[in-house]
């Protein structure tokens, strides 16, 4: 019997909330044959990862997932066999009483934010509040074992590692882009918020002996670029050059092809959870722009994370990485230790390829999500 999932999503700003549950629906009804419901109270954020999404439809079928626009003025409807509360958004108390009314309860679970925290491991799989009878269960996302892991779609690293070999189709999507690369060329990505220490990063890659390339989706640091640039209102195709370096703002790409813009760079700056997860996966070095939070417990995950990720590291290198990190996140000047990761480069590449393999041999969050269903019926 096909199982019946609804997860809800509130776009609460950026696009993680509905990055995150686009991914895990399109799974759980590729590889798990799950019925999915998702609903989405804001349309156009989900229009920019998926742009054939028509934000004036309620229902619509994408890719098998049917994404039902969730209104302020909620309509009747039975509940499903599983429901997700996707980072503790508050479900339509119509939709409380009706999961209430169904003859079994249904497993409801909120999916948390990912944390590298320790506390994690204690906490995930706990049954939460209750809603008359029906128990809400914590899932939290993590990269230890005892989390419910992280997303990651079957064949996900093989279709990632043919790609990084074959360097006509890297090309054919650079071009796709506007992109020509050039040899020799150091490429970068770079995804983040408003960051008052890139300044300090482009002028470092400007009078850097190795030419770079960096590639700038359209979002929040586009602000910075401008000012470091000297230009206003930078669009995508617009291409700057000093010294040794070449920015290029490209345009906010499909989620799919995010994907392949990481595999093709060197190195990838990052941010908040998803495009996180997905330049690990990518198996070059990273560097993350988290996503702040009040009284800087922000700060604490990005430790966390890199206690675990940097494990196993030689001094040099875990010194060069971490220093980046916090640097970037602190929005300080990041050209010293810009130059100490460029010198362990080869060390940091062959640990991000080692670290995903780590992080691949567990069981990927939906996988895990389902098992959880299944042990608990
Ligand atoms: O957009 P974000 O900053 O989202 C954040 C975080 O999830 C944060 O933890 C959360 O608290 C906050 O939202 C509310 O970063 P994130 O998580 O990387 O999500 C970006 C999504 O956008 C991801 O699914 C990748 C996708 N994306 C594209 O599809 N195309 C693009 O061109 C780019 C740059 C990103």
């Amino acid at each position: 019997m096909t199982v019946r999932w609804d997860i809800f999503c509130t776009v609460v700003d950026n696009y993680g909330d509905i990055g995150v549950t686009w991914r895990l629906a399109r799974q759980l009804v590729a590889e798990h044959r799950c019925a999915v419901r998702l609903w989405v109270d804001d349309l156009r954020a989900f229009e920019r990862l998926c742009p054939s999404i028509d934000v004036t439809l309620t229902e619509q079928w994408q890719q098998g997932v049917q994404v039902r626009h969730w209104p302020k003025d909620w309509q009747p409807t039975e509940a499903a066999d599983v429901v997700i509360a996707a980072f503790a958004c508050q479900l339509p108390s119509a939709y409380m009483d009706a999961m209430a009314e169904r003859p079994a309860a249904p497993l409801w679970m909120n999916l948390d934010y990912l944390s590298a925290e320790d506390w994690v491991i204690g906490c995930h799989g706990l049954p939460s509040v209750k809603y008359k009878h029906v128990q809400k269960y914590f899932f939290f996302p993590g990269f230890q074992e005892g989390t419910g892991g992280l997303l990651r779609e079957a064949g996900l690293l093989e279709r990632r590692r043919e790609f990084q070999q074959d360097g006509e189709a890297q090309r054919a999507f650079l071009q796709g882009l506007g992109v020509e690369r050039e040899s020799g060329a150091r490429l970068i990505s770079l995804f983040a918020y408003e960051n008052d220490g890139l300044a300090s990063w482009f002028d470092a890659l400007a009078t850097d002996a190795r030419p770079s390339h960096v590639l700038v989706p359209e979002s929040r640091i586009l602000a910075d670029v401008e000012r470091w640039v000297g230009i206003d209102g930078l669009k995508a195709g617009a291409v700057h050059r000093r010294g040794a370096l070449t920015v290029q703002v490209l345009p906010f790409v499909r989620q799919d092809e995010y994907d392949q813009l990481l595999w093709c760079c060197d190195f990838n700056a990052v941010r908040g959870e998803d495009s996180f997860v997905r330049a690990q996966w990518a198996g070059r070095p990273l560097l993350w722009h988290i996503y702040q939070q009040e009284e800087d417990v922000h700060l604490e995950k990005l430790e966390a994370f890199l206690r675990l990720y940097t494990e196993g590291l030689p001094e040099a290198a875990e010194k060069a990485i971490s220093g980046l990190w916090r640097a970037w996140n602190a929005g300080q000047g990041v050209a010293e230790h810009w130059s100490a990761a460029c010198e362990q480069h080869q060390v940091l590449a062959e640990h991000a390829q080692a670290w995903c393999q780590k992080q691949a041999s567990r069981a990927d969050l939906a996988t895990a999500l389902v098992k959880f269903y299944r042990n608990w019926i």
